[in-house]
């Protein structure tokens, strides 16, 4: 047997032998790759005799043509085994249940669902929303608000204070979201309507109250804001919120550095029934915000002349109205971050809040 014919039958073994798609893309590379045991070969035909080429170059070159067309042929089969293993082995068993997705597992916290069902009910009334920093300066958080240095209403704050920075000043996590107001009114120009909604801290912590707090606060200025449009904004508020067709409200006179007059608000309503209050009906009363005309010291704060200007402000805590309103009983389950507290009350993300489809429907 010539020289060929051994490799010949050699390299045919080792494509027969080749199990998979690397396999015989190795017995290529051995015989026809730059190295190749043929492609040496070929090499040898440069330096032949014209007759040596007419017979040994011919068989070389039949050589090559018969071991490139068994590779190829090999390496067809190889794929389609490949091909009917994989789809032997990735069954799908289409009679299994549909898992569900993130959007329908995951779920939205009572306090971003009130947020967003204040938001509707203010957007639909030509508000806008408003943010400002957490870390406020105690400008912003005390002195623009009315509060004089050393007074007293500082103190009533339990205030978080940062240590004096290099110029000595003490910043300060902000008490209340009012500070929001004081920087939208030098930004802009009246007409103001603005909601705040926001993370506010205060040391105070039991079953009712957290040192992370959340309120939101509304502001309109404007040249001839009254009490009686502020009325009647809380109580459109109210009805919207509370889902209840009337509502009877009381306004008590009361104080805060930042608005004057000043009242504290209660809403009529029904206690007997345990945690879940009824709005709309019933003998008792429950206090729901504080509002007031805005103090002319804050207007001048803000940039705006008091005697051209005149607006009026409100502040709710919201983490209350979410305890009422869902009837959940200990403040402190809302920042447990407990997954089962979460499936019990949170809210279906598809589930947006709006008017037209019914707030908490
Ligand atoms: C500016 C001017 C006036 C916001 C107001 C209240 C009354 C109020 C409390 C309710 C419960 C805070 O969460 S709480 O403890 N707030 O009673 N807030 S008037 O008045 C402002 C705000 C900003 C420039």
């Amino acid at each position: 047997m010539s020289d060929l014919e051994t490799l010949k039958d050699n390299l045919l073994a080792e494509v027969t032998a080749a199990g998979d798609e690397a396999a015989i893309e190795a017995v290529r590379v051995n015989a026809l790759g730059k190295k190749g045991s043929i492609s040496e070969l070929l090499k040898t035909l440069g330096t032949m005799t014209p007759e040596e080429r007419q017979t040994r170059g011919a068989a070389i070159n039949a050589l090559k043509t018969d071991i490139f067309a068994a590779i190829t042929a090999r390496k067809s089969d190889l794929k389609d085994a490949a091909i009917a293993e994989r789809l032997a082995r990735e069954t799908v068993d289409i009679s299994l249940p549909v898992r569900s997705s993130p959007a329908e597992r995951g779920r939205i916290h009572p306090i971003s669902q009130i947020i967003d069902e204040i938001t509707a009910i203010f957007a639909d009334m030509g508000f806008s929303i408003a943010e400002g920093p957490d870390i406020e300066t105690d400008h912003y958080n005390f002195t623009a608000l009315n509060f004089p240095e050393g007074h007293p209403a500082r103190e009533m704050h339990d205030t978080f204070f940062f240590n004096p920075d290099a110029n000595g000043e003490r910043k300060v996590l902000r008490t209340h979201t009012s500070p929001v107001q004081i920087r939208t009114m030098e930004a802009s120009s009246p007409p103001i309507r603005i909601i705040i909604p926001g993370k506010t801290y205060r040391q105070d912590s039991d079953a009712t109250h957290s040192p992370m707090f959340h309120q939101v606060e509304g502001l309109v200025v404007d040249t001839k804001s009254n009490v009686a449009n502020m009325r009647w904004i809380l109580e459109e508020f109210c009805k919207t919120f509370f889902e209840v067709d009337d509502v009877t409200m009381r306004f008590r006179p009361s104080f805060f550095p930042f608005t004057e007059p000043s009242f504290e608000v209660d809403i009529q309503c029904d206690r007997s029934s345990g945690p879940i209050v009824k709005f709309g009906e019933g003998t008792d009363w429950m206090e729901i915000l504080g509002c007031g005309m805005v103090h002319p010291n804050v207007l001048r704060a803000g940039g705006l002349d008091p005697d051209v200007y005149q607006g009026f402000a409100w502040g709710m805590g919201l983490d209350r109205i979410a305890m009422l309103k869902y009837g959940m009983p200990d403040l402190r389950n809302f920042f447990d971050a407990d997954v089962r507290w979460m499936s019990h009350y949170g809210f279906r993300p598809l589930d947006m809040p709006t008017l037209f489809g019914g707030l908490s429907a």
